[in-house]
């Protein structure tokens, strides 16, 4: 008898990167998750040597009967699948959905009652990069949510902006293909700044309002937990009694919506590509839970499905907050990372067309086309028609589908009736009429002759491209001058850079004139839409400080540092979620005795993206480097929190920074005072006021 497969306890425990105690492997629970003491070979014979290939003779051949060796290679061989064809970056997360009860008035949805809590699995993406590209990019990042609900899974398959760059999906694979790098060098990685983009979106019109939303600080999210989520197209909601009413997904962040400033985005993407990645599961695993409040739009459902002149149809076109208020529905809370990321993350499958009951689609033509492409694409992706047989994709509640066979078939399945009427099994699997749960679908009335076009209300591809321009303050405004005059000056073709500069026109002159200037181009003429009215709500500056859950603050110490004051500060720090990380010249421990500090960063391994402010701790003046003044100076270009106290306000003067500027802290003693001043501070996220306005 082979001995019991019970865990090495005597081995050390995983180290955490955040310091949190991490749990041994999983263990005896489920044989899949493979913890047991012995390595074996599939079959599950035990293996006597797995770093020698068997040979004949020890300067002889390979012999070909060598089974571990052929099947080690040979599972290796295939261990990768296709990437996503969009959206192949990604990182996720299990949590659980807590319903207000708020939404059971408009539907009947069994998880969207009162005291319901649904399971989740989310994953957060960039569109455009490669498995391995960086997080940072300029980009839409992608934010999709199964809910394995107790009437089956409903996957919200969103975006972090509220509409996108075409109307008619039958554009998507164009849209891609010149978004993605160009055919022939397969350059750029993970960046709309090429010629191919631009001359796409400069054709086609409707792109210009995500384009706008893409080019502001949006297209950079400081954080996944940082960021909004969207289901961007109208839904149809329907109640017990068959009343329907048009709705728009949001997803509102605990933690307010901030984002990188574009030269601290690049340098990430350089310094730590896995930043996003990290943060998610960092703060997880420290227990500063990421939430959102899931929020609906409810709208009407006219015959013309329009509101306040706007087609809910139309993907590029959102509804204004201030027109139709979020009504907040339920919170989730993501609080379990991943065990592991290909068993769940990368073979994860959602599909807009996984509906449950009270919850129905719209005609609009891009969410049409969704409806079948993500089925398909799972197809090839995940090897066949069983992708839903994958732990991570299984519904919480027993399915009975008569769908059978096909490659990677995980069920046993019994009978011999996968097939409806019967009578050699009294019928079973039965339908469900809808008293009991079964989904129908609204009886929408559709006529019509059947043409390849759109509405007339489609052709206004301009004017919400400008009421988001005037929505946001000059700091903001600013960027997106930066962006746009970055990206297409990387085109290299000039009638590009002119197309688009003429859609530049018709959205805002100063806008167009600006980023003309910066490429030195004529300003071409230009009638913007008249008559628009902002909507402020659409601007991510915030007057009043937010949450700090989660945020970093470094503290530079060196031998001599108050340590004392660092204990303090981490303190009053912690009790607001937000963390201390102390980085030196050199690594190791400061002190001794009682008081030490880990020193968790040093000047070699550490850089200014990593915090959200930066303090000197006193008793560190002295200390001079070259990275040093790097550091600091970058974080108070990136009009972010800067402090001192006692002498380490000479670190900051050696290194050149303006004591004076505003959003530089400075204190005798790292006391109650400096954490009252600091919390707030970095609650606002930026100190735009020290950066003024560029005038025209
Ligand atoms: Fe997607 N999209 N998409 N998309 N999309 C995919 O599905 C597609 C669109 C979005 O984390 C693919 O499983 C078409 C809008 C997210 O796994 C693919 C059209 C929105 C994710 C696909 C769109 C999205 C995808 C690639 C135009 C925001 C990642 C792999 C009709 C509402 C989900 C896959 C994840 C992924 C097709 C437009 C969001 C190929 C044809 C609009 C968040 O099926």
């Amino acid at each position: 008898m082979p001995a019991s497969r019970k865990p090495d306890q005597s081995a050390p425990a995983p180290v955490s990167p955040t310091g949190v105690d991490a749990p041994r492997p999983l263990t005896g629970r489920d044989p899949r998750a493979q913890g047991g003491r012995h390595l074996t070979t599939s079959m599950g014979v035990r293996v006597a040597d797995t770093d020698h290939s068997l040979r004949a003779g020890r300067r002889g051949p390979t012999l070909l009967e060598d089974q571990h060796l052929r099947e080690k290679i040979s599972h290796f061989d295939h261990e990768r699948i296709p990437e996503r064809a969009v959206h192949a970056r990604g990182t996720g997360a299990h949590g659980v959905f807590r319903s207000y009860g708020s939404a059971s008035s408009v539907t009947k949805a069994d998880f969207l009652a009162p005291d319901r809590q649904t399971p989740v699995f989310v994953r957060f993406s960039t569109v455009l990069g490669s498995r391995g590209a960086a997080d940072t990019a300029r980009d839409v990042r992608g934010f999709a949510v199964k809910f394995y609900t107790q009437e089956g899974n409903w996957d919200l398959v969103g975006n972090n902006m509220p509409i996108f760059f075409i109307q008619d999906g039958i554009k998507f694979p164009d849209l891609v293909h010149a978004a993605k790098p160009q055919p022939d060098r397969e350059i750029p990685q993970a960046a709309t700044a090429h010629d191919t983009f631009w001359d796409f979106v400069g054709l086609h019109t409707e792109a210009m309002h995500q384009v706008i939303w893409a080019m502001s600080d949006r297209g950079l999210p400081r954080s996944y937990r940082t960021m909004e989520g969207f289901g961007i197209h109208t839904f149809r909601l329907v109640d017990a009694a068959g009343a329907t009413t048009l709705a728009k997904f949001h997803w509102k962040p605990a933690a307010g919506v901030h984002s990188l400033l574009w030269e601290e985005a690049q340098l990430t993407a350089g310094i730590d590509p896995d930043f996003h990645r990290r943060d998610l599961a960092d703060a997880i695993e420290a227990g500063a839970f990421p939430e959102w409040e899931l929020g609906l739009q409810l709208l009407p459902d006219t015959p013309e499905e329009t509101f306040e002149g706007i087609d809910l149809l139309d993907p590029t076109k959102l509804v204004p907050e201030e027109l139709a208020p979020v009504q907040l529905v339920g919170r989730l809370t993501l609080d379990r990372n991943p065990t592991n990321f290909f068993a769940e993350t990368e073979q994860v499958a959602f599909c807009t067309s996984h509906l449950v009951p009270g919850i129905g689609f719209t005609n609009d033509p891009l969410l049409q086309a969704r409806n079948f492409s993500y089925q398909d694409t799972q197809l090839t992706r995940l090897g066949g028609p069983n992708f839903n047989q994958i732990p991570i994709n299984r519904p919480h509640v027993p399915v009975d589908d008569n769908l059978r066979d096909g490659f990677g078939q995980m069920a046993v399945h019994q009978g011999v009736t996968p097939y409806l009427p019967n009578k050699l099994d009294d019928c079973h699997p039965r339908i469900a009429g809808e008293p009991e749960g079964g989904y129908v679908t609204v009886p929408t009335a559709v006529s019509g002759q059947k043409v390849r076009g759109l509405p007339a209300s489609f052709d206004d591809h301009f004017s919400q491209a400008r009421m988001f321009w005037l929505s946001m303050t000059a700091v903001e405004q600013d960027h997106i001058i930066e962006a746009y005059t970055f990206e297409l000056g990387k085109c290299l073709e000039e009638q590009v850079r002119l197309t688009m500069l003429g859609n530049l026109a018709r959205i805002d002159g100063r806008l167009c004139s600006r980023v003309a200037a910066g490429l030195g181009l004529p300003v071409p003429e230009g009638e913007p839409a008249a008559d628009v009215t902002p909507s402020p709500i659409l601007s991510q500056v915030v007057t009043e400080p937010g949450p700090v859950l989660g945020r970093i603050v470094g503290v530079v110490a060196g031998p001599g540092a108050d340590l004392a004051g660092i204990a303090g500060l981490r303190k009053a720090l912690k009790a607001k979620g937000a963390q201390v990380r102390v980085l030196a010249a050199q690594g190791g421990v400061l002190g001794k005795g009682k008081k030490t500090e880990i020193v968790e960063r040093t000047l070699l391994t550490t850089r200014s993206i990593e915090y959200d402010a930066v303090l000197v701790a006193g008793g560190t003046a002295g200390l001079r480097d070259p990275r040093l003044t790097v550091l600091l100076q970058e974080v108070f270009r990136h009009c972010k929190v800067l402090g001192a106290w006692g002498d380490g306000v000479q670190v900051l003067e050696d290194a050149g920074i303006d004591t004076t500027a505003p959003g530089v802290l400075l204190a005798d003693a790292a006391g109650a005072a400096l954490a009252r001043e600091l919390v707030p501070a970095l609650g606002r996220h930026r100190v735009w006021d020290r950066v003024g306005a560029a005038s025209d």
